[in-house]
């Protein structure tokens, strides 16, 4: 008898920490995602986190030249890693797999373009 109530008892512990972990999960909605871009300045930095701030669901993005890559906090329940990249795209520049938009890359500053070695790059 006492065995069948241990069992009891943890069967009750692990539906409680299943409970627990759930509503937590429904709570997480800001995410953070890593996106390696083509910038190659200052001026692409500004450009492309002003382009990804104006998309919905997005809280905040940082560029580091350096390294190319583009770190976006959103939330998960507004917009996805898809949409981010596709807003990327849009302002120019590769994000990820998603090469940059024709139109938007022809816009660019020629410091701003592949490859380039721009005059204010540190
Ligand atoms: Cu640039």
């Amino acid at each position: 008898m006492k065995k069948v109530k241990s069992i009891l008892l943890s069967g009750i512990i692990v539906m409680f920490a299943i409970i627990t972990n759930s509503v937590k999960a429904q709570d997480a909605t800001t995410a953070e995602l890593k996106i390696k871009t083509s910038a190659v300045c200052d001026m692409c930095k500004e450009t492309i986190e002003k382009y990804v701030a104006f998309e919905k669901g997005v809280k905040k993005s940082n560029l580091d030249v350096e390294s190319k890559m583009l770190t976006v906090t959103y939330n998960s329940t507004k917009t996805t890693p898809e949409k981010i990249r596709l807003a990327v795209s849009k302002s120019g520049y590769d994000a990820d797999e998603v090469p940059a938009d024709a139109k938007a890359y022809k816009k660019l500053a020629a410091c701003c373009k592949k490859g380039a070695v721009c005059n204010d790059k540190k």
